[in-house]
Parts: C-alpha cells; sequence; structure tokens
C-alpha cells in the first residue's frame, strides 16, 4: 500500500489524455519566439517546457500547485513533496501516512561511505553529495524495470520508488557528509520517528526544535522552482533519455553546486562576513555602499542578488528574512544581512545592469545556518539541494507518466544565424 502510488496512478490517464487533447486540437498553437538575443543569451523567457509542479511569477515570486509559497509555511516538507506530485494537500489522515511512508524507507547502506575515504579532504560537500547519489545508483528501480523490459506507460511506477527511496534517504546522505567532511565525530542513526526535517537535523547533530523549524521552512521555500532552473532542467534532460532518478537527480545536484545558482548561498554569506570582519561589527549604511561598488567596480557579481525570472522581491527572502527577525535579531551577521537588503538593492539599481536588484533566497539562507552553528560555509548548497529533490523527483515521476520526449533542441552556428539575418 502507497499513497503515493495509489493517488498518482489514479491521476495518470487524466494527465495524457488532457495533454493528448492538448496537442490535437491547438498542436500548431505558438507558445513562444526566440529571438536572436535570446539564442545567445541563455534563453531566458523563452517558454519552451511544462511543468506543472510550480510556477514562478516575475513579481509574486513561487507558487506551488497554484498557492502562493508563504501559505506553505506552516507545512512539512513531506506535505510539499505530497503537493508537488499529487497537486494538492493532503488531509491530516493522509499526511501522517505520507510522512509514514517517507519515514519507512530502506536505510541508506553502509557500503554508500566507503567510497567517501577514497575522496580528497578539500571536496567540495556538493560533490559528495553528488558522487553518494551515483554511488547509489545500482539500487534504481527504474534502471532494473527497463531493463528488464517494462513497459513505459509503466515506468513511472518504478521511477515513483525511486523518487521516494531517494528522498527519504537525501537527510541520512546530506548529515553524514557534513560528519565526515568536518569530522563531527560518527556519524548518526537516522529516526523513523522524527520528520524529514528534524531527522536531518538531528543527523547534522541538533536536536533542536527552533533548528528543526528553520530547516522544516528551508525546505519548503526551496522545494521547487518551476522546470526552467538550471537544476531542474538539467534533471529532467537526463531522466528524458531513462538515466535513473540517482543520475539525474545526481547531474542537477550538479548544476546547483555552480556558484550563480544554489553554491551562492555560500558565496553570499563569505560576502556578509567579509563584510562584518573589515567593519568589525554590523557594518553601517555608508561602508555597505561603499563595499557593494568595491565588488561590483572589481567587475565580480553581488552574489544573493538578481534573479533570472523573478523582477520583484523574492518572497523566499522575505521569509527567511521574517524568520531571522523573530528568533535571531541581535545576530551581527543577520542584522547585515538585514542592513544589505535595504541598500545594496539601491546600488544594484544605480549600476543599472541586474534585471532585478533584489537579494534572492540564497542571501538570506546563510544567515539562518551560521546562527544555527553551521559555520562551514560550503555546506550551505547541501541543505538547498536535498530541498529541491522533491521538486526534481516530482517533475521526473510526472514526465515518465507521460512519457515525455528526450530532450533534445536544436543548435544553429553563428554563421546560420548571419545568413538568417542578411539583408534585415
Ligand atoms: N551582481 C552584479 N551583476 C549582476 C547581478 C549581480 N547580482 N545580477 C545580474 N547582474 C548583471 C549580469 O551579470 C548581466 O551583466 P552583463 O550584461 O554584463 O552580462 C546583467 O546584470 C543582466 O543580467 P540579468 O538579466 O539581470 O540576470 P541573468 O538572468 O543573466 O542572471 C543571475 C541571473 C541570478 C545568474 C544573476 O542575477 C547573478 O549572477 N546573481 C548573483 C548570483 C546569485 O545570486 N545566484 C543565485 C540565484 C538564485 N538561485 O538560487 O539560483
Ligand atoms: C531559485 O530557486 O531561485 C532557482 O532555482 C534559480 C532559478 O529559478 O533560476
Amino acid at each position: 500500500m502507497s499513497i503515493f502510488h495509489d493517488l498518482f496512478a489514479a491521476q495518470v490517464d487524466a494527465l495524457r489524455a488532457e495533454r493528448d487533447h492538448l496537442i490535437k486540437t491547438h498542436g500548431d498553437r505558438m507558445v513562444s519566439e526566440v529571438s536572436v538575443a535570446q539564442v545567445f543569451g541563455g534563453l531566458r523567457d523563452v517558454r519552451a517546457l511544462v511543468c506543472d509542479t510550480s510556477e514562478v511569477d516575475p513579481d509574486r515570486g513561487l507558487i506551488i500547485r497554484g498557492i502562493p509559497i508563504l501559505d506553505l509555511l506552516d507545512r512539512a516538507p513531506e506535505d510539499i513533496f505530497f503537493l508537488l506530485l499529487i497537486g494538492r494537500l493532503p488531509s491530516e489522515a493522509e499526511s501522517l501516512k505520507v510522512r509514514s511512508e517517507i519515514a519507512s524507507q530502506p536505510r541508506v547502506p553502509e557500503s554508500v561511505w566507503r567510497p567517501f575515504d577514497a575522496m580528497p579532504a578539500d571536496s567540495h560537500p556538493m560533490s559528495m553529495l553528488s558522487a553518494a547519489l551515483l554511488i547509489l545508483d545500482h539500487e534504481s528501480v527504474l534502471e532494473r524495470a527497463v531493463a528488464e523490459g517494462m513497459p513505459r506507460k509503466d515506468h513511472w511506477r518504478a521511477a515513483l520508488d525511486d523518487a521516494l527511496r531517494l528522498f527519504a534517504a537525501l537527510p541520512a546522505l546530506a548529515a553524514g557528509i557534513y560528519r565526515i567532511h568536518y569530522h563531527r565525530g560518527p556519524r548518526l542513526a537516522s529516526d523513523p520517528s522524527l520528520d524529514w526535517a528534524a531527522n536531518y537535523c538531528m543527523m547534522l547533530g541538533h536536536r533542536d526544535e527552533t533548528f528543526s523549524r528553520a530547516m522544516r521552512i528551508a525546505a519548503v521555500l526551496q522545494s521547487d522552482h518551476e522546470g526552467g532552473n538550471v537544476c531542474a532542467y538539467t534533471c529532467h534532460t537526463v531522466g528524458s533519455v531513462l538515466s535513473n532518478p540517482y543520475l539525474a537527480v545526481s547531474a542537477g545536484f550538479n548544476g546547483l553546486a555552480g556558484p550563480l545558482h544554489g553554491r551562492s548561498a555560500q558565496e553570499s554569506t563569505r560576502w556578509v562576513l567579509d563584510a562584518l570582519e573589515r567593519f568589525g561589527s554590523a557594518p553601517s549604511e555608508s561602508f555597505i555602499e561603499e563595499y557593494t561598488w568595491e565588488t561590483l567596480n572589481a567587475g565580480r557579481f553581488v552574489p544573493g542578488h538578481g534573479h533570472a525570472v523573478l523582477r520583484g522581491p523574492d518572497p523566499r527572502f522575505t521569509a527567511m528574512i521574517d524568520f531571522g527577525r523573530a528568533h535571531f535579531a541581535g545576530d551581527p551577521v543577520f542584522d547585515t544581512v538585514e542592513r544589505m537588503s535595504r541598500v545594496v538593492p539601491e546600488i544594484l539599481k544605480k549600476h543599472g545592469k541586474a534585471k532585478n536588484p533584489y537579494p534572492n533566497v540564497d542571501f538570506g539562507m546563510g544567515t539562518l545556518w551560521h546562527h544555527m552553528g553551521i559555520t562551514e560555509l560550503d555546506y550551505y548548497t547541501v541543505p538547498f539541494a536535498i530541498s529541491l529533490s522533491s521538486g526534481m523527483l516530482a517533475q521526473l515521476v510526472i514526465n515518465r507518466a507521460l512519457g515525455t520526449p528526450i530532450n533534445r533542441p536544436r543548435s544553429v552556428t553563428t554563421a546560420w544565424i548571419r545568413s538568417h539575418t542578411k539583408g534585415e
């Protein structure tokens, strides 16, 4: 009995029928045109993917299955995974089943840890997390099922088995990596009586309700960001050739590990701490102005600011600031972040390049981890990654149910563009 399997199975025919109907009745209708600037410019704003788990409104921010993200902050990450996949929040009774189904997934095998002994001591924790998934990929149910000839229409069932297993395993993997990499003592065994977030915090070494609450909120805020972000898009592309979810999510994590994506949480906090150190305490507004100009004039980007889709303030950043104000106002790192969030956007507006001058979610997250005692900055993308796995995995299962074809757009040469635009 699986609540996820039962409820999703009940939707699959309707999802396929709607997709087929739309293609049949409106297959020729244009969704987006692509300009030369967009072809050279990272396909920004080209609508070329379907993703039903969530959407990002440029002004309002993340909306999951029609619900603005700030209305979901009191929900557990397990419920959000359900929401992303099934399309609605679980009832109270369903929520208990959801939690118990995730908690009862098999534990991470001991064998996963051995290869870490051979990894260089300065490996990045995101590389370790990505590697952990590659080590575990031999367990993939989808991999075996495809090899054994499972019909394509049933692939989603095996993908969902993998998704549940993986979503449940990630807190233990992420926490184990933390304890190994930073020599925090023996790994701590997972406790299935705790929820996903509290279990993760406990395995990191923190049994603390504020920490668990912070992680719950962080996991909800970072659970998904429609289908076009580098992490989700990469995961989708890799999954589209039937690479199993372990391979696809690992690939997505490798995208998230970039400084312009999830690693910005680490870079943001480094930038904040550097300002604090140079000023000697929470820096004044005039110091922040000077410091920001110094960064920009050196040809560097201001970490944790800007966004490819959002054009207004990121509600996820606002949520982190509200949480910080309630729980750790007076912490100099938090005070610096809050002050910067007022000053830096004005500088970026004057600078005149970034289309979005506001802090994004990454600018808030590091403060939270730092205050909670996780002071190893290069770890900060890891909690983002395990949170975002819920969106990636839900999108993967839906795509396998729809039998979405391989992602294979065409490229053109510069010469083709030259000849295509000749005489205009
Ligand atoms: N600092 C300095 N310059 C910036 C910034 C910034 N924070 N954001 C954008 N710009 C520049 C950008 O480099 C580009 O310059 P150029 O024309 O010389 O190439 C110009 O402004 C226009 O860029 P946009 O169209 O506003 O941004 P784009 O969609 O290309 O990129 C980001 C989006 C998020 C990559 C970009 O804003 C950035 O580099 N931000 C800092 C890194 C960061 O916070 N990333 C995390 C994003 C959220 N996440 O979790 O993934
Ligand atoms: C985010 O969470 O802001 C992203 O994954 C980046 C994006 O949406 O491009």
